[in-house]
């Protein structure tokens, strides 16, 4: 009788309640709640890395300082049309002079590492030749400050801002000269710094950089290569990343540990069944054929050298030997779904499914959304290339960050996009995928490329005019989850 639903009633009806907790019926409830609460936490496994990820070039500024030599993203930055807000990255967010405030971000976060990028024009201005001293001390600097905040340093040696000098003199990764030169610089850093930097990684996301500053013109260095040197280039690079583990191995103290961080072609199952699955295997394998697939087998497939035909690169066995210098993990950048793959009874034996033009995706267009990619692409990568250490080196999305009316950044769109791709990443590592730890991209907005600073990927919000950081609402979602070593539905 709902019109009879005194005070006093309701205040009975909440003791009664009260009282049933103690009966055995309620306590089963309770039990079942309990596990519920469980299982809608998935939890990863003790010691999981929990990490951000920024780059040199992206966060830095201070162009000019210390004797840093220019490198080809401030020829390209400064070149009228090529960023889309017509920004540049001469002061982006002066972290060069600010390290310490973020590394109390990450100290805030609750972050348990950091992926940064060393800028090789720093350290070598040319590329080659003299080394500067100075560019180096800024890392022994940020080092230094991360280890006494407790947070472990992983470092990045090339993440694109390649020493203008290179790309004059010898045309950049278009010459087997610039393979030799990286190797040198990542020796030279690496006995300088390993006595604190445990992990190196080589290159960053090689198929982008080369695809898009040498084959489509959009990114630096902005060349548009016809296919047979745009393979040869890509080759170079292999090499340069093989050469980069030989000299890392030779300087290094030892149990340094060596990788990369590729943005493989992110190859997902269109259904769940034993062929579309097997498919995705073998398009894996193939299309990542030209960078990981030949790194970690030290060989180019038939079906890429077939396809290439007479734009093939040109290679030595010896040359294959050093591309495939044994690593210690791989470090998978994951974003978007590439390519859902479907059966096809013919070779190669999968095909490419075309996407609607009504899938969705986040603040940048690129970034379709696809969680199971999460689960799908370090399971699979295990798999075809049998790889017992991944690492997720990157993970995140734009979002259009607004300052609500109370001062706050309300970015629920990246907490769901962070907290789906978790869940997945969970359900792979549960089913045994070795998956060690995750670099969230990134630590606080900053420079994003061609598209300038109007595409924010922080979890800290930064203001380009006072440069000021606040948290936005993720600081605290990724916090709750490094916390929990868990992430809850
Ligand atoms: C990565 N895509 O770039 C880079 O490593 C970062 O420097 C960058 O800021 C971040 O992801 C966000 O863009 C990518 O088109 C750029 O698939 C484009 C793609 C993937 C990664």
């Amino acid at each position: 009788m709902p019109g009879r639903f005194s005070r006093r009633n309701f205040a009975k009806l909440a003791g009664l309640a009260g009282l049933s907790m103690a009966s055995p019926a309620a306590a089963e409830n309770k039990s079942t709640s309990a596990a519920a609460d469980k299982s809608a936490r998935a939890s990863f496994p003790d010691g999981f890395v929990w990490g951000t990820a920024t780059s040199a070039y992206q966060i830095e500024g201070a162009v000019h300082e210390d004797g840093r030599g220019p490198s080809i993203w401030d020829t390209f930055s400064h070149t009228p049309g090529k960023i889309g807000d017509g920004t540049d990255a001469d002061r982006a967010n002066d972290h060069y002079h600010r390290y310490k405030e973020d590394v109390g971000l990450m100290k805030q976060l609750g972050a348990k590492a950091y992926r940064f990028s060393i800028a090789w024009p720093r350290v070598f201005p040319n590329g080659d030749g003299p080394p500067n001293p100075k560019g180096l001390d800024f890392y022994n600097h940020l080092i230094d400050e991360l280890l006494a905040e407790g947070i472990e340093p992983y470092a990045t040696l090339y993440h694109w801002d390649l020493p203008q000098s290179l790309q004059d003199r010898v045309g950049g990764w278009q010459s087997s000269d610039t393979s030799k030169a990286f190797g040198d610089y990542s020796g030279y850093v690496a006995e300088r710094l390993s006595d604190r930097v445990r992990n190196f990684f080589t290159i960053n996301e090689a198929g982008r950089f080369l695809n898009f500053g040498y084959g489509l013109g959009i990114d630096a260095p902005g060349l548009k290569l016809p296919t047979g040197e745009l393979n040869q280039a890509r080759h170079n690079v292999v090499l340069g990343h093989g050469l980069a583990v030989q000299a890392i191995r030779a300087h290094a103290r030892a149990g340094t540990k060596i990788g990369l961080a590729e943005n493989i072609a992110t190859c997902v199952p269109a259904i769940d069944t034993p062929e579309h699955v097997r498919a995705t295997e073998i398009a894996t394998r193939e299309l990542n054929a030209g960078i990981l697939t030949a790194i970690v087998e030290g060989k180019y497939t038939e079906g890429y050298l077939d396809y290439a035909g007479k734009d093939a690169p040109k290679f030595t066995a010896e040359e294959l030997d050093i591309i495939g210098s044994k690593m210690d993990f791989v470090g998978l950048n994951i974003y978007a779904p590439q390519f859902y793959i479907v059966p096809k009874d013919k070779k190669p034996g999968f095909d490419v499914a075309p996407f609607p033009a009504s899938f969705p995706h986040m603040n940048s267009e690129w970034l379709r959304i696809g969680p199971e990619t999460a689960y799908w692409v370090p399971r699979l990568a295990a798999k075809v290339w049998s790889i017992d250490t991944i690492f997720i080196s990157e993970n995140g999305t734009s979002s259009e960050d607004r300052i609500a009316a109370d001062g706050k950044v309300y970015d629920l769109d990246r907490i769901m996009f962070l907290r789906n791709y978790l869940m997945q990443l969970q359900r792979a590592i549960a089913e045994g995928a070795p998956v060690r730890g995750y670099f969230l991209w990134s630590l606080m907005d900053n420079f994003e490329w061609i598209f300038g600073f109007e595409k924010r990927f922080g979890l800290y919000r930064v203001d380009f005019q006072t440069l000021e950081r606040i948290p936005k609402l993720s600081v605290e979602f990724y916090r709750n989850v490094i916390v929990t070593n868990a992430v809850s539905s």
